[in-house]
């Protein structure tokens, strides 16, 4: 940011962020420190040009507390403590104790496996950042956002993203850089809305249930290379790879969230269908698909494909958008 507009920003104690949600394609699930969302792994992510979360921070010394309204619709103070994370450590920062008010809006449906709480926690910090007239490094900003969100560390650097695990205590190292542009890889993305309903168990929750399942030490110990695989398969631009990567990475999430001691299913029936279409499809096609904590679906498929599939979904009569890899935050 221009450093007039950070002392614009600074002066009235205002400021604007937009980010898109992020969809790993080699997931985060499970943490090393649950206060500061430290992973166990690194996962690897695209930001989703069509999920915005648009923010605007103000902070000021006219409450008792902070607020966060979001749609129009006011956050209940007791569902604060995550952006309460990303605020205080800005008060930190800034041996102030003015509170922030922040107002959101997304235009995609809240905590349906959309990655919701990413793009909200990181618009939270970069606008609250900003409006502070904090000048952070994109990695600062990175861990900051991490604060609220783990996966909130991938929709603040552009296009394809890697959040590393760091190993410092403190999360200093643990944030997420940008390793190929939005545009490096001319694919097409379908976001399916299987449903607008939230999802029965936070991602938060079920990570912490698996922790307990028999199959956890295995899946942790296979989920530590799926960064580097899918990394080099982007790079490479290598569409097989990518999604047999894609594929196996998901699958082995869903298929440890059902080994626990209360099973957790997050595939829909919907979900299901549109998924073995895409695993007939991608013998022919380069297309794939994956499924966040949720159960709406991202298709994901190459030019070539481009057409055909698009048919394929308009006939399932769902909700979707079609769009492509986005940028990382911005102070608009
Ligand atoms: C991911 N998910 O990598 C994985 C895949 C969902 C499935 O990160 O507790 O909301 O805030 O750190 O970031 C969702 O988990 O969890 C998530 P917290 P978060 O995108």
């Amino acid at each position: 940011m221009m450093v007039e507009q950070e002392r614009e920003c600074h002066k009235n104690y205002r400021a604007k962020a937009r980010v898109h949600a992020n969809v790993a394609v080699a997931k985060y699930w499970g943490k090393r420190d649950e206060s500061l969302n430290l992973p166990l792994f690194d996962s690897v992510a695209f930001n989703v040009d069509g999920l915005i979360t648009e923010t605007q921070a103000h902070w000021h010394n006219d409450d008792t507390r902070d607020a966060l309204i979001i749609n129009g619709w006011q956050v209940p103070a007791q569902s604060m403590g995550r952006v309460e994370r990303i605020l205080d450590k800005i008060r930190d920062i800034k041996g102030w104790d003015k509170r922030c008010t922040l107002q959101s809006r997304n235009n995609f449906p809240l905590a349906s496996g959309l990655a919701s709480s990413a793009s909200g926690s990181a618009a939270a910090a970069a606008a609250a950042a900003a409006a502070a007239g904090l000048e952070l490094r994109e990695s600062e900003l990175s861990a900051l956002a991490r604060l609220g969100s783990g996966s909130a560390a991938r929709s603040i650097p552009g296009g394809w993203t890697r959040w590393r695990t760091g190993h410092l205590d403190d999360g200093s190292d643990s944030f997420a850089e940008s390793f190929a542009p939005a545009d490096y890889w001319n694919l097409h993305v379908f976001v399916i809305q299987v449903t607008d309903s939230q999802k029965s168990v936070s991602s938060s929750e079920c990570m912490n249930m698996c922790m307990r399942s028999p199959f956890w030490n295995v899946f942790v110990e296979e989920s530590k290379k799926e960064a580097d695989l899918l990394q080099q398969a982007v790079v490479q631009r290598d569409f097989a790879s990518f999604s047999a990567g894609v594929h196996r990475n998901m699958m082995r999430l869903h298929a440890l969230t059902m080994t626990c001691e209360r099973p957790v299913l997050y595939f829909a029936p919907k979900s299901v269908e549109i998924i073995q279409k895409v695993l007939r499809a991608t013998q022919a096609v380069p297309v794939c698909c994956t499924v966040d904590a949720g159960s709406n679906v991202i298709v994901i498929c190459e030019d070539s494909a481009c057409p055909f599939i698009k048919n394929d979904i308009i006939a399932l009569g769902l909700p979707f958008i079609q769009t492509h890899v986005g940028n990382g935050a911005q102070i608009v």
